[in-house]
This record gives structure tokens, C-alpha cells and sequence, in this order.
């Protein structure tokens, strides 16, 4: 009768399945009511407790020790259910297990070794756009977001040229995989077991050039920094993390630019702007758009309490688009705007070790496509592409303009 005891601090719920084909194509309408309904929202549909709020993603992401990675970065708890494969030592792991394999990782991709990569990288993507100009119109996803990053990434790393074409699903099967088992996940699983077993055989020594981040991962275990049953599993983070991420990450770059033709122009007259045309573009088009956590303790945040051993799903992409964050243009693409703080990297320890080569490959080939076109138009609507984990594109048909 009376709600006198159904008090204010009772957890915000919302029935909705962020997983679902609509919230996967269009995530922004559901971002708003999580962010609106709470700092904390239980989602029923999955009984997991959801942030979308930038400041308490950024808290939690920060806070390691609360809200652990060891019991998987999806909706599985390690602890009560198999993982899929063996988990990562990186992603999957807390300190102190995590300090030193990361600080291994954080030595092979290092500011000075990515440096050494410029060279290779601008000449690919200079080939690349002086092909892509001559065309009457081209794919941004198929011919350009896919393969930049499938050139320059295996080459940095070290793979033979052979079996390339398994690297992007793999990627896409890991990143569903984080989800719950739902289609998307089943289908990805299909084809999947002539994939992973390429994948792992590639992680092993003798498959590896004998320069490169592979071989730099095995020169460590030599010397004793990492075991050699750890050496392969840090290979196998570059290959599941590294090459999606980027495609999705220079897709959207392009979705946004098309999008606003004004920025397009910024960026023609000065392109040296082209890192932080990428660096909005994960702040307003995230890639990674969620990642799990699991709560080794229970813990106020805002006001709400999250019990101990629950699955929380942190937004990211909800989080870089907070007004209370990013004031009313939140929504809106500006490469001019002081973008630092966004959390598409992620945060704290686990923040992408794979950064540098992210942005050295979006640099280099947005740089050299602004340096030359001057106008780019969508000739046809997008065609979204869904994954449990990644938001971006199958196709984006462009015109360019050159000159
Ligand atoms: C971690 C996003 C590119 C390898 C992460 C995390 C995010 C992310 C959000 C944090 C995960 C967490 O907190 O649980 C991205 C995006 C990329 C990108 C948006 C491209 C635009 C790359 C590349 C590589 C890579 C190119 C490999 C060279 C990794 C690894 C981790 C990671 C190994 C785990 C680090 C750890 O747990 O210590 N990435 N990433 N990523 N990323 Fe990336
Ligand atoms: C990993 C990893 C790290 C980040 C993302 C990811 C598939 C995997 O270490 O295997 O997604």
C-alpha cells in the first residue's frame, strides 16, 4: 500500500538487453536511460549490476582490487564456469600475477620500439591511399580499415603472410566471446576451431619471423622474464586484441569524418590534427564498448551497494559520452575539443598496452588520406556491423575527393 519503504536508494533496474540486435546497432538512447536511472542500474536479463556514468566507470576501472579482471573480463565468472580458452595472462589476470607479465608486454611495445615502426608504416599506407585515390568510390571497412591494419600489424608482430585472413575472426570470436551465449556468439563459434588452432600455432616460436613483437616476447622468456608456457599466451594478446581494435577504431574515424564534413576540411588543411581526429573518434564512437568486471567485495559506489562476487558491466562507451562529462555536446564529433579523459583505452592497470600501435597505424594512414583528399561523401548508408563487445561498421561506401 504505502511506498513509504520502497526507499530512494533502492537499485534502479531496466529490463533492457544491451546485448540485443537494437541496442547493439544503436546503443545511444539505452546509454542515456543508464546514465539517467542511476550511477549503479541492475540489469535482470543477465543479473549483473551496470555503470554508464564516465565518473564511476573511471572509479571502478581504477579501482583493481574491488572490481577484478582474474575472474574474466565477460559476463562468465571464471570461478563458476570454464572460460573458453585458456585465460589471458594480461586481460584476464590481477596484480601481482599481472605486474610482471605486463611490465614484460610494456617493454616490447615501448614508445622507442614503436618509433622504429614509423618508416614501414607511413610507406604502406602512402601505396595504400595513392591506390584508393584512383578509384571511383571505395569501402572504408573493406578497403581501407581492413587492410592497413592487416598489412602493417602481422608485419610489426612477425607473422608469415600465410593465414592472415584468420586474424579478423579471431578477433571478432574473442570479442563476442566476453558476451553472453547468444547468436551472435553461436555464430562466430561456427567456423572457429581451424582458426584457433592457426592462431595458437602462430603464437609458438618457430613460427615467428626472427625480428619483431613476437620474437622480442620469446627473446624475454630466454632471459628469464617470462616462463616459456607464458611466451606463446602473450603472443596470443597481440593477435586476439591487436588487429579488430584498430580496424574498428579507423572505421569509425572514417564513419565520424563523413559524418561532419567541417572536420573533414580541419583535418585536410592541417593534418597533422589526424591523432586527435582518431582520439575523438574513440572518445564518441568507442570500439570497445564494454568490458566486465567482478566484485571480490562488496562496495558503495554513488550511494548503491554492489555485493560481493557479482558480474558488473562497465560502459565505456556510455561513459565517453556523458554529459556530466563532456557537457552538452557530448554527443558531437569535434576534433578540436580537449578530448583527454575518455576511457575507450580503458583505465588503471589493465589500460591498453597496445596504444602506441594504435595510434602510430591511425596517424600514419588518416594523415596521408587528409593530406590528399580534400572531400570524402557516403555514397550509400553504413552497414552496421554487431559484435558483442566492438561497435562499428561492415561497410561504409565513400566517394574521395582528391584535389
Ligand atoms: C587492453 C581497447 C588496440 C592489446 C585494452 C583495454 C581496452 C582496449 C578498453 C582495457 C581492457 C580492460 O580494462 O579490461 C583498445 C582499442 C584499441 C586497442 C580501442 C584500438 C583502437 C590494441 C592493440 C593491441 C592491444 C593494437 C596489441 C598490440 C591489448 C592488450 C590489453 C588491452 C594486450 C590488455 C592489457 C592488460 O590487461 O594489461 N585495450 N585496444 N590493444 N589491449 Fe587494447
Ligand atoms: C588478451 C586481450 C586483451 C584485450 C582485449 C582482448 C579479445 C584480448 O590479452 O587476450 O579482446
Amino acid at each position: 500500500m504505502s511506498t513509504e519503504s520502497t526507499t530512494a536508494t533502492e537499485l534502479p533496474v531496466l529490463d533492457d538487453d544491451p546485448f540485443g540486435t537494437a541496442i547493439l546497432t544503436d546503443p545511444y538512447d539505452f546509454h542515456q536511460r543508464l546514465r539517467d536511472a542511476g550511477p549503479v542500474v541492475f540489469l535482470p536479463r543477465y543479473e549483473v549490476y551496470a555503470m554508464g556514468r564516465h565518473e564511476h566507470v573511471h572509479a571502478s576501472l581504477v579501482d583493481w582490487e574491488t572490481f577484478v579482471s582474474s575472474r574474466g573480463a565477460g559476463l562468465t565468472d571464471f570461478q563458476k564456469e570454464k572460460p573458453w580458452r585458456p585465460p589471458s595472462l594480461l586481460l584476464e589476470s590481477d596484480p601481482p600475477d599481472h605486474t610482471a607479465v605486463r611490465t614484460v608486454m610494456g617493454s616490447v611495445i615501448s614508445p622507442r620500439t614503436v618509433r622504429g615502426l614509423r618508416t614501414q608504416f607511413q610507406a604502406e599506407a602512402d601505396a595504400l591511399v595513392d591506390a584508393l585515390i584512383e578509384r571511383e568510390t571505395i569501402d572504408a571497412v573493406t578497403d581501407l580499415a581492413e587492410v592497413y591494419p592487416l598489412k602493417v600489424f602481422p608485419d610489426a608482430v612477425g607473422l608469415p603472410a600465410d593465414g592472415r585472413h584468420n586474424l579478423i575472426p579471431y578477433g571478432a570470436l574473442a570479442f563476442n566471446a566476453f558476451g553472453p551465449h547468444n547468436a551472435l556468439l553461436e555464430s562466430a563459434m561456427e567456423s572457429a576451431a581451424a582458426v584457433q588452432e592457426w592462431i595458437w600455432s602462430s603464437c609458438q616460436r618457430e613460427a615467428l619471423t626472427d625480428s619483431g613483437f613476437g620474437a622480442d616476447i620469446w627473446a624475454a622468456a630466454d632471459r628469464g622474464e617470462v616462463s616459456q608456457e607464458q611466451a606463446p599466451l602473450l603472443v596470443r594478446s597481440l593477435l586476439s586484441a591487436g588487429v579488430d581494435t584498430t580496424v574498428y577504431g579507423i572505421a569509425n574515424t572514417m564513419y565520424a569524418l563523413a559524418q561532419n564534413p567541417a572536420e573533414w576540411e580541419l583535418l585536410h588543411r592541417e593534418p597533422n590534427l589526424a591523432k586527435f581526429a582518431f582520439d575523438e573518434a574513440l572518445r564518441c564512437e568507442s570500439p570497445v564498448q564494454t568490458f566486465f568486471r567482478t566484485s571480490s567485495r562488496s562496495k558503495t559506489v554513488g550511494g548503491y551497494d554492489i555485493p560481493a562476487d557479482a558480474k558488473v558491466l562497465l560502459f565505456l562507451g556510455s561513459a565517453n559520452r556523458d554529459p556530466r562529462k563532456w557537457g552538452e555536446s557530448a554527443d558531437e564529433y569535434r576534433i578540436t575539443r580537449s578530448g583527454g579523459g575518455h576511457v575507450a583505452f580503458g583505465m588503471g592497470v589493465h589500460q591498453c598496452v597496445g596504444q602506441p600501435i594504435a595510434r602510430l597505424e591511425a596517424e600514419i594512414v588518416l594523415g596521408a588520406l587528409a593530406r590528399k583528399v580534400k572531400r570524402i561523401e557516403l555514397v550509400d548508408p553504413p552497414t552496421p556491423r554487431l559484435n558483442n563487445t566492438l561497435k562499428g561498421w561492415a561497410a561504409i561506401p565513400l566517394r574521395l575527393i582528391a584535389r
